[in-house]
């Protein structure tokens, strides 16, 4: 499965919901943006930043990206508005259970292709 823009948009953008998300959040939306399903993807973050926003991080500085060791990462000059889901402990599939965290930090992005644009999202610090 090729990574692509849509896919980076269905598993991390979320624009139009503010960052002071409820509890509820993560397990509502881990679901309903299919990382529940075969398996409960373990740790996910979504962005509450226009695609505009995101998209420009491409152009801004380039690091070295955790995951895959390439060199096509970049971190976000300015903090975002970010909400972190982490699978809990005690979580048994399919009933996939996560902690809700909303924080604002820069995030380190991997972008490909032409147009350059987000494909996987590696941090937040
Ligand atoms: P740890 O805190 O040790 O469980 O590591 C979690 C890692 O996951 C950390 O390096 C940041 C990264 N991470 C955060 N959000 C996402 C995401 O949406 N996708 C991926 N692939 N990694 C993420
Ligand atoms: P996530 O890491 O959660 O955003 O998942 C998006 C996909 O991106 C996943 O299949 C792993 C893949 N991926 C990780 N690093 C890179 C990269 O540097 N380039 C590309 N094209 N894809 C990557």
């Amino acid at each position: 499965r090729k990574p692509s823009a849509e896919e980076f948009k269905r598993q991390h953008m979320d624009p139009d919901s503010p960052p002071n998300s409820r509890p509820t959040y993560c397990n509502r939306m881990m679901r309903r943006q299919g990382m529940t399903k075969g398996s409960c993807k373990r740790v996910n973050t979504f962005v509450h930043e226009s695609w505009a926003t995101v998209k420009a991080i491409c152009s801004q500085r380039q690091m070295t990206c955790k995951t895959t060791r390439r060199n096509n990462c970049h971190k976000s000059s300015s903090t975002l508005h970010i909400t972190e889901c982490r699978l809990k402990g005690s979580s048994k599939y399919p009933n996939c259970d996560y902690t809700t965290t909303d924080s604002q930090k820069h995030i380190i992005i991997a972008c490909d292709g032409n147009p350059y644009v987000p494909v996987h999202f590696d941090a937040s610090e």
